[in-house]
């Protein structure tokens, strides 16, 4: 399989990508990193081309087979390298209830924090209470779990942990700590940190905010 040729087309601040990212690394798999590097104003003609519905980022390319979509291509990898580090419980419940988490969490919380960083007054205070509301409900979910499969590093884990890059420019948006409200799920981000295929996959939150605050990056928060 590793002679098989994969490209990443991707953009340098996507959680989306991230995921992605991580998950290739987690299963070995060598590929080229390919930076659209004028997503918002200019896309690519291999962008348009690759994914001429969403004209999104991430787009895996899989010996000349594109796959667009980060969910849609997290199961494909998993799929495909079946051999190694499962991503997705061999459990239907437990894949059904990743499945449930990952879904609340692309509807609800990833919109909070487009709010947050998009409103101001009452609207961003809504967003902010909305937020730290649905973040506790994912930290019940973790319970004193490790890794919110269990044991096993997966499915939850990899969509979700990219978004705390995000945290640290919520929390001087919106004036809180993710800390405060929610100990236990820092933990975990703490202890995802530790793999190698999250700390070389998720690039530096206060760099990023900066860059995100000064308005280089502002159209990312898609
Ligand atoms: N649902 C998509 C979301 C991907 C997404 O929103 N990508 C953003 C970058 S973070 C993008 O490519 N935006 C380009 C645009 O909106 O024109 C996924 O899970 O892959």
């Amino acid at each position: 399989m590793d002679e098989d040729e994969v490209v990443l087309l991707g953009f340098w601040t996507s959680p989306y990508v991230m995921r992605v990212k991580i998950a290739l690394a987690e299963k070995g798999v060598h590929y080229y990193y390919l930076e659209e590097g004028n997503l918002f104003k200019n896309k690519s003609t291999l962008l348009l081309k690759l994914n001429p519905v969403f004209k999104k980022v991430p787009v895996l390319i899989h010996n000349d087979k594109s796959i667009c979509e980060s969910l849609i291509i997290l199961q494909y990898i998993d799929d495909v390298w079946s051999d190694r580090a499962p991503i997705l419980a061999e459990d239907p419940y437990q894949r059904a209830q990743a499945r449930f988490w990952v879904d609340f969490f692309d509807k609800k919380i990833a919109d909070c924090g487009r709010r947050m960083w998009a409103s101001k007054g009452a609207d961003q205070e809504a967003a902010k209470k909305e937020f730290i509301e649905s973040l506790k409900l994912l930290e019940g979910e973790l319970g004193e779990k490790p890794y919110f499969g269990g044991d096993r590093f997966g499915l939850l884990d990899i969509a979700l942990v990219p978004f705390s890059c995000r945290f640290y420019t919520y929390e001087t948006l919106c004036n809180f700590s993710v800390e405060k409200e929610c100990p236990k799920l820092i933990e975990w981000v703490k202890r995802c940190s530790l793999r190698e295929s999250v700390s070389k996959s998720l690039p530096d939150q206060y760099i990023k905010s900066m860059m995100i605050c000064v308005g280089i990056q502002e159209n990312a928060w898609n």
